[in-house]
């Protein structure tokens, strides 16, 4: 990872306690203290509080709640994921954005988050909720050398990464196969998977994910209230991003090596079907002209739901397109 000057001054004032002498870090970086003052500046101007002293240098404040390459650098443990990430203000959506610069040639593992998005979407071109500075919306690009009809598992892998990283901040969320994170009966979270491929290569995958991080009530639409909420609403405090969105990037790089090792997924299997909302549960599968009641038995190794319906048959349901409604409420 090459850091710019900015970011290296920052990780200065980070790993400094006490303020830092301008002659000191002209030093350690070798270049002139009017740089570093216009670097200073810029920081303040992006909401970092620095406190500067004519004798004693400067020393941070605080850092502003962003996800930034600079904020959220420090939490990542990964080895692909986030070498490259671009940071947005705002973005139509973060999938679109993600598929553009992916035809460009972006590299495999960019990741893509912005501050708010304004025409997010959700399967089948719905709608997603994305208000600025209170969610996490990203996407990543992949480009393994695998099979198309094996992109599908990775909704699997980013619901088992977004379940043990809502975890880690004491919330005990249910996955609702194929691409729902569930808390107390409503979707915090969901995964939208888009594919380029060839007949028998993936050329890319975004793998878009939206979270519901510190959104009020207000947040959404009323028609949304009853099925929608967030980790702020939940747990009653806010939650921090760059922790959050830090996690789940590298419990997701985890999940992913196993897959890509293996072509199997043994470990994301059991978080699925550990904390599966459906499993056991009479269900609806809604596909686009047909409604059909069953029961859910199992996740097949290949991430698709296995369902005994009313008939008495027992099937395979593929993610792909259908949307699954317990038959008492949202889940
Ligand atoms: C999803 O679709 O759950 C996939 C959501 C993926 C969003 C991410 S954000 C970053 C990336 N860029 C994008 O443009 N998208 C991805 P689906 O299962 O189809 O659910 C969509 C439905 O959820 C909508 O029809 C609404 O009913 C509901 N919904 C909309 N916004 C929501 C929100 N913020 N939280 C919970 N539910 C929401």
């Amino acid at each position: 990872m090459v850091m710019k000057m900015k970011e290296q001054i920052l990780k200065i004032l980070r790993e400094t306690d006490d303020f830092i002498s301008g002659e000191a870090m002209c030093e350690i970086l070798g270049i002139t203290r009017s740089a570093i003052w216009k670097h200073i500046k810029t920081l303040k101007e992006e909401g970092y509080e620095i406190e500067s002293s004519t004798k004693k240098g400067y020393k941070l404040k605080s850092a502003p709640d962003t996800l930034s390459f600079a904020e959220l650098s420090p939490y990542l443990k990964t080895k692909l994921l986030g070498n490259k990430i671009v940071y947005l203000d705002t973005v139509d959506s973060t999938n679109n954005y993600g598929k553009i610069i992916a035809l460009e040639g972006a590299p495999d593992g960019t990741v893509i988050v912005s501050e708010e998005q304004t025409l997010g979407r959700g399967r089948l071109e719905r709608n997603w909720v994305s208000p600025k500075h209170k969610g996490i919306w990203t996407s990543i690009i992949l480009r393994p050398s695998l099979e198309p009809i094996m992109a599908g598992r990775l909704t699997q892998i980013a619901a088992a990464a977004l379940h043990l990283a809502i975890k880690k901040q004491n919330i005990i969320s249910q996955i609702k196969w194929p691409n729902d994170i569930v808390v107390n009966g409503k979707k915090v979270a969901g995964v939208l998977i888009e594919l380029n491929c060839e007949l028998s290569e993936i050329k890319y995958v975004v793998v878009g994910v939206g979270i519901n991080v510190n959104l009020d009530k207000e947040d959404f639409f009323s028609e949304l209230q009853h099925k929608a909420t967030s980790l702020k609403i939940e747990s009653g405090q806010s939650i921090n991003r760059k922790q959050l969105l830090g996690d789940f990037l590298n419990y997701f790089e985890e999940l992913y090596d196993e897959f890509i090792e293996t072509e199997n997924m043994p470990t994301t299997l059991q978080l699925c079907k550990d904390n599966s909302a459906v499993l056991g549960k009479e269900i609806r599968i809604i596909n686009r002209e047909k409604e059909e009641n069953g029961v859910a038995l199992d996740i097949a190794p290949d991430g698709n739901l296995v369902v005994k319906y009313n008939d008495g048959k027992i099937k395979k349901v593929f993610s792909g397109e259908v949307s699954v409604r317990g038959l008492n409420g949202y889940i």
